[in-house]
């Protein structure tokens, strides 16, 4: 960023803010606890989650909206370093709580032709909603993992169905939405990061067909193209299980 950007940018930030002080007519009680609000967001240590669910679903839609439909936010969650696993992850221990889900998928290139190669990154939440690295109780890497495509650009991944994502009520985030009248929650969702030479980075999350809140994600970071329906499955066990394909279309580096 020069320094003209800067310059632009802030001043029309600043203006936004004081256009809403003063078409709202804020008062000093008003302006004290906004300010002890922000204050909290920061000593929380909850300014990642903040600006992710209120607004990186408009920067990726400024970086990469015109691109493809088939990306979208990192959110606050991702870790680098996860184990690496070739082709095949299997994340899902005996005894975990919730569905098993398979994923078999496919990384190609703009015109179809299979990625060899690419690197795969994958993180979700445990049964719980709780994301291993971040929230007590999960053991670490839990639900992370690196891969690689094969030579047809596969790779699969047996884990779990993921809860919907519910902001901590008890946090600042959480207790703004409340306040606003807004839910807390987030559709369940995978989250990946696909890298390969010759193509822009892509980091997307894929969603399931039927979720109560995928039309009212709190983080507005859903997109018709990251839907997917769950197949009915049985697992080893007899038990339930799920299974879905998908196809991630990376777009040439420019
Ligand atoms: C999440 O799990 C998430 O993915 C985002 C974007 C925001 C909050 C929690
Ligand atoms: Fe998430």
């Amino acid at each position: 960023m020069n320094d003209e950007r800067t310059t632009t940018v802030v001043r029309d930030l600043m203006d936004a803010v004081r256009g809403v002080l003063v078409k709202h007519e804020v008062t000093y009680p008003e302006y004290r606890a906004a300010k002890d609000y922000l204050i909290s967001v920061g000593e929380s240590g909850e300014w990642p989650l903040f600006a992710d669910v209120f607004f990186e679903a408009t920067v990726e839609a400024n970086e990469y909206g015109d691109l493809s439909g088939q990306t979208t936010i990192e959110g606050p969650f991702f870790v680098a370093g996860a184990p690496a696993h070739g082709t095949s992850a299997q994340l899902r221990d005996a005894g975990d709580d919730g569905d098993p889900l398979h994923v078999e998928a496919r990384v190609v290139d703009g015109s179809g032709r299979p990625l060899a190669g690419a690197e795969v990154e994958v993180w979700h939440a445990d049964a719980s909603g709780r994301y291993s690295n971040f929230h007590p109780g999960v053991a670490e890497w839990k639900y992370r993992a690196r891969l690689t495509t094969d030579d047809d650009g596969r790779f699969t991944l047996d884990t779990i169905v993921p809860p919907p994502y519910e902001i901590p009520k008890e946090g600042p985030t959480g207790r703004l939405l409340l306040a606003t009248g807004w839910h807390a929650f987030r559709p369940a969702h995978l989250h990946l990061m696909i890298r390969a030479e010759g193509h822009l980075p892509f980091t997307t999350q894929l969603y399931f067909a039927g979720d109560p809140y995928i039309d009212s994600d709190v983080a507005d970071a859903v997109k018709p193209e990251l839907i997917v329906e769950l197949e009915k499955r049985p697992d080893a066990q007899g038990g339930t299980g799920f299974a879905l394909d998908y196809e991630f279309a990376l777009v040439d580096a420019r």
